[in-house]
């Protein structure tokens, strides 16, 4: 191949002051018309027809190979992107196997069960691969809207001496002389890192939870995007924070993601102001519209759909934050209210019916949080160096996760949690 020319991206074809150009990518197709044959040319950026005659019309390649082509950039009316190749030259750089199902339909055709187990090929699908993008994008945004705003990226441990939110759902695992667990969430050193003076944090970190759920929303493991700021007022500030954010990144999709949102047939909310609902509140809409009873002090699966209808009809609204949870609801590290102790000042974010986010303001003071601990039951010495973390001047903070997953799940209408994890870990799913 010829050395001097570099590779181009398909999408910068169109634009392109080169007549000759090299590209390399995967066999979409190949369709072969008497004298002529059509290769259909895929890299990470787009798709492009390219056309082989003469001595290379009939060119035999199974479909998806890797190849380089080197060829001339023809204007066409034939094709969306309005320009083709004309083959010079073509090469293989690696050869595919026979697939077990076809990659190139506008719809991929599988289960998910074959769609997780082939996922290097599912995720050659064009529709797949806009999952991610739309996921990569989130991310980023969540990020540069933070630092922005002044908050350090931290990154804390996933080997635990406890679980941070109490429950029995914790992996355990042997380490050395002692006994640790996965961490459930970075709660407790997030709190810390506020602490200790760096006043505004957030992670995005893997978290992991043993439930045995198996149901559409559940994962083992989850990327957790965790925020914690000090020096607040009350806890309407975290939820004023989480909508600022919210807001920022589904703008960010919009600018960056069009093409995947177009694939995908989805389109961006638009996020003025998220209505709050007290969960009294909503426990009692859920009874007179519905005639739904929720559990004692929380909702449950059909009660989160509900509202999201009900909020949606009333509000125009895909979001709603469910405030003031009671206090046996909610973890230890969690704030009681001033003037109703019983409740705590804390959310739930509900998107389209699932809840996608918790958060709260937590007690900073320690002799509540001592008695916090005792309440629940839980043996103070167990968390000694989180609880000492009060002891040093705390300010009063709070914070709250979005379950990444969760989020994309909603937003890009997903049969299931486990289309928005690449590899996901379900309570039979280890590999790949
Ligand atoms: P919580 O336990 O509610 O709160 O988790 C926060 C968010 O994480 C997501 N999530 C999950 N996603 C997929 N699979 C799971 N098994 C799963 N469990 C939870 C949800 C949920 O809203 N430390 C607090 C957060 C805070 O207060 O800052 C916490 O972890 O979207």
């Amino acid at each position: 191949m010829d050395k001097t020319l570099k590779r181009s991206l398909i999408r910068e074809c169109k634009s392109s002051i080169e007549k000759v150009v090299l590209l390399q990518g995967w066999v979409k197709r190949i369709r072969h018309l008497g004298n002529i044959s059509f290769l259909l040319l895929r890299d990470r950026s787009g798709v492009i027809q390219c056309v082989l005659e003469n001595e290379l019309a009939g060119y035999k390649v199974d479909m998806e190979s890797v190849v380089e082509i080197v060829g001339e950039l023809v204007e066409t009316s034939k094709t969306d992107l309005g320009v083709e190749i004309l083959v010079k030259k073509v090469k293989v750089l690696n050869t595919s196997e026979r697939l077990p199902f076809e990659v190139n339909k506008r719809q991929l055709q599988v289960g998910l069960d074959q769609m997780l187990n082939e996922r290097v090929l599912s995720l050659r699908h064009e529709r797949v691969q806009a999952i991610f993008k739309v996921q990569s994008t989130f991310v980023r945004a969540f990020s540069e809207f933070l630092i922005e705003n002044d908050f350090a990226q931290i990154f804390t441990p996933k080997i635990v001496s406890q679980g941070a939110e109490g429950g029995a759902n914790v992996f355990k695992l042997p380490y050395f002389q002692q006994e640790a667990y996965l961490a459930q969430s970075p709660q407790f050193y997030k709190q810390m890192m506020v602490t200790g003076g760096l006043e505004r944090v957030f992670e995005v970190a893997p978290v992991y939870r043993a439930e045995y759920h198996n149901s559409s929303r559940h994962l083992n493991e989850y990327i957790s995007l965790d925020v914690e700021f000090g020096f607040i007022q009350d806890f309407h500030e975290v939820m004023e924070l989480e909508t600022d954010v919210l807001r920022y990144m589904f703008k960010k999709v919009a600018e960056k993601c069009e093409k995947e949102l177009n694939l995908l047939e989805v389109t961006v909310p638009n996020i003025i102001e998220i209505p709050k609902i007290t969960l009294t509140e909503a426990q009692h809409i859920l009874k007179t519209r519905y005639r739904k009873v929720s559990p004692i002090g929380d909702l449950d699966t059909e009660g989160e759909k509900l509202l999201g209808k009900f909020v949606k009809e009333t509000y125009g609204s895909d979001f709603v934050f469910i405030t003031h949870y009671p206090k046996e609801a909610r973890p230890m590290y969690t704030m009681p209210n001033k003037d109703n102790p019983a409740v705590t000042d804390s959310f739930d974010l509900l998107y389209k019916g699932l809840e996608i986010t918790s958060g709260a303001q937590r007690i900073h003071e320690h002799d509540l949080l001592m008695v916090s601990f005792e309440e629940k039951g839980l043996n103070v010495e167990d968390f000694q160096s989180y609880i000492d973390t009060f002891r040093y001047g705390c300010p009063p903070h709070g914070g709250f996760a979005i379950g990444l997953e969760r989020l994309v799940y909603k937003f890009l209408e997903l049969s299931n949690v486990r289309e928005a994890s690449a590899f996901p870990r379900d309570c039979t799913r280890l590999a790949p």
